[in-house]
């Protein structure tokens, strides 16, 4: 564990790889949950910086992905005459703070906004967003002191100007496209939560909102801190932000909230139309918002989520994505992840520029109507920190009538930390996680619920609090079924079976050894074995009614080779049995490959970390156990 750590501290290894690692400390599973979402960060990395641009050329205008053939429609325009929870106005006198320069220098509104040039007092290093890098050893060792407080080279930020430059990483088609926006827009709030963030990477953050959003568009900037403990925080950001913009305003918790109360918090000063949420380590481009705005006012139950980019970790070099060719998906841990727009759905969009429709959002960075946000349950107050707020909303969003959109044409770049996250979860890790999880599961999944509490189970009976408020928020919204969700929504969910033969851990009795999958997926590595846990996790499997054995809804157990001692491949499932064939007797516990006649065996001696085929001859290490069978179809004997 040690060595893994200090592994992904080096940094040296690609993001791919981080994710092995995590991923074979299986019997830490349970325990390192923060480093699995911070892989999952890294695969955002890994899915943007490798993307490449998948569109024909097809120009057919299809309107039903604007959903009316699904009988999607948007809730009732919002009540103009209910109060805003907004605290008192601050106008804007067009002389003093930040923007007395901006008309001066006769800026036309109609051209993309970017002041930043012209506010830029220090240009110097990492300027057009390129890569910067220390110069002095003590600078890069003070770094690398430093590094773990926020998981990014944070003394590099500091010498960089908070007005830097940005390329303009837009696609032609969304350049044009920037003129075909109505000239009047929603306004919007930005609400930035933060909690110990570095100083520099947040005013970074509020300058390149300040620099590159038309002013008549900006009603204000929210800060919001979450209880930060580091005085520099406190009133140095207070004084900074008063030689800004009396726009900028900063809220302060008294406690710990975590993301969703302060979100909350923020939301509730805010005084757009449009809420725009943005973490604490972010840089916005030009031509950001208006593509997000635009959207919203064609129809306010559409919530849109920028172009998430990279921003790099080390050099903090901006990262523009090529055009984007994944959206937001899950897996039934309730994890994010990134999947590929399927052909049907990237058929439906007129070119690369238009939006994307998303099952799911990372969460960090979205915009929203800020009426439509009340209207549809805000956030659910009773989650704790951070986790499944995001697929809360996204779910609930979807499910109540509104859409949730990627915008090709605004792109935002986000700091990936690089291997763990500096936050404290006061409950424990696992504790919140599992609380907030199990909320999203019971409010909103109705009976794929299981799917969950099959893949978590340590979850199955921790605490979730009282959900009967949500609960009553679902009827009232009249929201659709889950099941309803995955086969309009999230059709390639690759949803496994509910209720397969036999699935959960597979156990060689003799040894308490389990068959685990180490993480790997789709042919880059082998099956290993490991101590049962009993985390589900690495160790959940799904044996189907085509015999097959399923890893992670799409990864099947695969042997090409007869001869004995062979390895078990792990590969993505073809659905054409062949070499991806078992069969399993519950008399002898044998799990025999169908095509070549071989058992799985634990061995033993130099492969023990790896489970070999070996003609079937009936010795224990070929003995192998389920966690739960279908009484139906493996009836007892
Ligand atoms: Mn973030």
């Amino acid at each position: 564990m040690a060595r893994v750590l200090q592994n992904l501290c080096t940094g040296k290894m690609g993001s791919r790889r981080v994710l092995y690692i995590v991923a074979l400390t299986s019997g830490f599973w349970f325990s390192i949950n923060v480093l699995l979402l911070i892989a999952n960060n890294q695969a955002a990395v890994d899915s943007l910086d490798s993307l490449s641009l998948g569109l024909g050329n097809s120009r057919s205008r299809r309107d039903s992905h604007f959903m009316e053939d699904l009988g999607i429609k948007p809730l009732a325009p919002a009540n103009k005459n209910k109060h805003y929870p907004w605290q008192e106005d601050y106008p804007y006198n067009g002389k003093s703070g930040y923007f007395g320069t901006l008309f001066d220098d006769g800026n036309k509104l109609t051209e993309v906004f970017d002041v930043s040039r012209q506010r830029n007092k220090n240009p110097g290093l990492g300027e057009n967003g390129e890569a910067a890098y220390l110069k002095t050893e003590d600078e890069k060792k003070l770094a690398e002191k430093l590094f773990a407080n926020h998981s990014f080279n944070s003394i590099l930020s500091d010498k960089i100007s908070l007005d830097r430059t940005l390329p303009d990483v837009r696609g032609d088609r969304c350049k044009q496209k920037h003129y075909s926006y109505e000239k009047k827009l929603p306004t919007a709030s930005i609400v930035i939560c933060f909690h110990n963030e570095a100083l520099s990477v947040l005013l970074r953050t509020v300058h390149s909102v300040l620099n590159r959003t038309p002013p008549q568009l900006l009603k204000d900037i929210i800060l919001v801190d979450d209880s930060s403990l580091y005085n520099f925080l406190k009133k140095p950001v207070d004084d900074h932000v008063k030689t800004l913009s009396r726009k900028v305003k900063v809220v302060r918790n008294k406690r710990r909230q975590g993301l969703i109360r302060s979100r909350l918090n923020g939301a509730a000063v805010a005084r757009g139309e449009v809420v725009i949420f943005l973490d604490s380590h972010c840089e916005a481009t030009p031509g950001w918002i208006e593509p997000l705005l635009a959207r919203i006012k064609e129809d306010r139950s559409n919530v849109v989520v920028p172009t998430i980019e990279v921003i790099n970790a080390d050099t903090l070099q901006y990262q523009a994505a090529a055009n984007p060719d994944q959206r937001g998906g899950f897996g039934w841990d309730l994890f994010y992840k990134w999947k590929p727009i399927p052909a049907e759905e990237q058929q439906l969009r007129k070119d690369e520029s238009d939006f994307i429709r998303t099952p799911a959002m990372a969460g960090g960075l979205f915009a929203i109507h800020r009426q439509y946000f009340y209207d549809i349950g805000s956030y659910d107050m009773e989650m704790d920190i951070w986790g499944g707020e995001n697929l809360e909303l996204s779910f609930r969003v979807w499910m109540c009538g509104g859409r949730l959109e990627i915008v090709p044409c605004s792109r935002v770049g986000h700091i990936f930390r690089k291997y763990t996250s500096p936050y404290k979860f006061p409950d424990g890790v696992e504790k919140t996680l599992a609380k907030n999880l199990n909320r999203l599961a019971e409010v909103w999944m109705d009976e794929f619920k299981e799917l969950y509490y099959q893949k978590r189970p340590h979850a199955r009976n921790m605490y979730y609090g009282d959900i009967s408020q949500r609960i009553a928020l679902r009827k009232r919204l009249k929201c659709k079924p889950f099941k309803w969700y995955l086969d309009n929504i999230y059709p390639d969910s690759q949803m496994p079976d509910l209720y397969p033969p036999a699935k959960g851990e597979i156990r060689n009795p003799n040894s308490g050894y389990c068959l685990d999958s180490m993480g790997i997926k789709d042919g880059n590595g082998k099956l290993g074995l490991f101590p049962c846990h009993g985390q589900g996790g690495n160790q959940f499997f799904i044996f189907s009614k085509n015999g097959e054995i399923i890893f992670e809804e799409e990864n099947c157990l695969d042997v090409s080779n007869s001869s004995p001692g062979s390895l078990v491949d792990i590969l993505k499932c073809h659905g054409f049995k062949g070499n991806q064939q078992w069969r399993h007797k519950k008399s002898d516990g044998t799990i025999v490959h169908v095509p070549t006649g071989n058992c799985i065996d634990r061995g033993n001696g130099e492969n023990n970390d790896k489970p070999i085929m070996m003609p079937c001859d009936g010795r224990q290490s070929q003995e192998w156990r389920f966690g739960f069978y279908n009484s139906t179809m493996f009836p007892d004997k």
